[in-house]
């Protein structure tokens, strides 16, 4: 199940006035007004060209004579409704694996008893719930195996349902470029490309030694059974960390709080944003000062409530640098590091600080 347009259709929702307009989510980066790219975009916005990746300033150029909508991440808004709908989720499968914030697997050889008459109804259902209980559109695939469900729900995109029996797993394959296969980049492809080698039954026309070859044993051996459909990767619910830490080597050795402090903010920020992958929020924060010596010391701090913010991860890191600086007056500091533990989901809620954090602000 992958929802479509994902942080577009969440805009819609909460502003229905821009429905049937472009709407543009962007990444601002603040250096200018328009700096920065698109996050992502309705499908109205893609008949222009514009999607994930554009630069601003050309999506600009190309919604030009339209009434495009262009809008900051709000990515509390959106991780509450990928909450909710995971939660919808969670109800089907036999096993339920969430991939990123939109997507998701679900094993249900077991409830559907292998028969994909039922793994359709099922899949029917869980469109609608979530259209009725979120008012997303989403789109489904069903088949034998995680590969091959990717593609299906991609097939139809958006609000899609494609059910690929093991009868039909050639045909559905055959005709599709080789660039949709899942981990095949821009790189891959062009190689590809470079042996005449375009669509999948191109692909599966070539021995797993000639594969081998071109791309390594592991990647080779991969598209070798990707062209034939064939996957064996399980549905894993996955584990969730315990703690997340991020730690940086500094330019030079120095006990210097303001040139330590930036480079522990971009710590905080990739911290923070794993966090926000995971839909996590952590009750404590500590920094790790790993000494010109060589001795590693860490200080914590319990949050007042679990958060996964940058701003009060940011602040609760720097104060605690500075207190080790202040209370280590010899320490000199040859890498730096943050770590948040206590993790745990994170309630469907938004609270506000979180809802008025960076992301959608900038
Ligand atoms: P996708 O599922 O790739 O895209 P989508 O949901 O917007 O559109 P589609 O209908 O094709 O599925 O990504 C999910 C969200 O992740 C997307 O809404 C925004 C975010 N995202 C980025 O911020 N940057 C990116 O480059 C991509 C690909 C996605
Ligand atoms: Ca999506």
């Amino acid at each position: 199940m992958d929802l479509d347009y994902f942080y577009a259709q969440c805009e819609e929702n909460v502003n229905p006035s821009i429905r049937g307009k472009p709407v543009v989510v962007c990444v601002y980066s603040g250096r200018t007004p328009d700096s920065g790219v698109v996050s992502t975009s309705n499908y109205e916005a893609r008949r222009y060209g514009v999607k994930a990746g554009t630069i601003i300033v050309s999506a600009r150029k190309l919604l030009d004579s339209t009434d495009a909508i262009f809008l900051p991440m709000n990515r509390p808004l959106y991780d509450a409704v990928s909450e909710r709908i995971m939660a919808i989720l969670e109800d089907y499968g036999d096993i339920f694996e969430q991939v990123g914030i939109d997507e998701a697997y679900l094993d249900v050889s077991e409830s559907s008893k292998g028969n994909y008459d039922i793994g359709e109804m099922m899949g029917r259902k869980i469109k609608d719930t979530i259209l009725q209980q979120e008012q997303v559109t989403s789109s489904v695939g069903i088949a034998p195996n995680k590969l091959l469900a990717k593609l299906a729900s991609d097939h139809m995109k958006p609000n899609g349902l494609t059910v690929v029996t093991p009868e039909r797993i050639q045909s559905f394959l055959d005709n599709q470029e080789v660039g949709r296969i899942p981990g095949v980049g821009k790189k891959v492809e062009e190689k590809l490309h470079e042996s005449n080698v375009r669509s999948i039954h191109d692909l599966s026309q070539l021995s797993p030694i000639s594969l081998q070859e071109m791309f390594g044993r592991k990647l080779g051996t991969y598209l070798f059974l990707a062209a034939r459909g064939e996957n064996d990767e399980p549905v894993q619910r996955k584990e969730i960390p315990t703690q997340i830490s991020r730690i940086a080597t500094l330019k030079e050795n120095t006990r210097d709080f303001d040139s330590i402090q930036p480079i522990l903010s971009e710590l905080t920020q990739s911290l923070r944003e794993k966090l926000q992958n995971e839909q996590m929020k952590c009750k404590s924060v500590s920094i790790i000062a790993i000494l010109s010596s060589l001795a590693i010391h860490t200080r914590s701090k319990t949050l007042e409530s679990p958060a996964n913010d940058l701003r009060t991860i940011d602040e609760y890191a720097k104060q605690l640098l500075k207190e080790f600086l202040e209370s280590s007056p010899r320490a000199i500091l040859r890498r730096v590091g943050v770590k948040v533990t206590g993790l745990s989901k994170q309630s469907g809620q938004t609270d506000i600080q979180s809802f008025f954090s960076n992301d959608h602000s900038r």
